[in-house]
């Protein structure tokens, strides 16, 4: 069974906290609870993290890169916050890792601020889904399983 690591950067854990009208009302771990539910539905393992610091999800992101070229794991949901916006780091790990990555944003960026319509991440994502609410999550997740095992 592999795993997918859904990871979660800056800010997202006040997430149902503040900005209901933007993020939605549900908690990470209520997201967390349904990204559970998607991968038992496609016989995948979950793996959910959060971090507010870039080093922590560049770590992350090497070590998703060895588990995938071992065979362990189908690749990454990753939405990287506000460091999707600024972090050329982030970019050259997910290049450098050669992991397979599919970017997720619950607002749909492109409607929002003007800085957030550029993404460092897209260029290196193997896919990217945006705007559905948290539900989005499931949606990668099954993106996910769809890359690795077409049907
Ligand atoms: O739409 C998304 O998922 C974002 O990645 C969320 C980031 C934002 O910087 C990106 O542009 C789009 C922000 C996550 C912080 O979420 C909060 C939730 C509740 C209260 C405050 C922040």
């Amino acid at each position: 069974m592999k795993t997918v690591l859904v990871l979660n950067g800056p800010n997202l854990n006040l997430l149902g906290q503040r900005e209901p009208g933007v993020y939605g009302a549900q908690t990470l771990d209520d997201v967390r609870q349904l990204c559970d539910a998607a991968c038992e539905a496609h016989g995948l393992r979950l793996d959910f993290r959060q971090s507010n610091h870039e080093g922590a999800l560049i770590d992350a992101i090497h070590e998703a890169g060895a588990a995938q070229a071992a065979g362990t794991l189908a690749g990454v949901v990753l939405n990287a916050g506000a460091y999707t916006h600024t972090s050329v780091a982030l970019h050259d790990a997910i290049k450098g890792a050669q992991v397979r990555v599919v970017e997720l944003h619950i607002s749909n960026t492109h409607a929002r601020e003007a800085f957030r319509h550029q993404s460092h991440i897209s260029p290196v994502a193997a896919g990217v889904l945006l705007g559905f609410g948290v539900r989005g999550y499931a949606m990668a997740i099954a993106g996910l399983a769809e890359m690795i095992a077409p049907a």
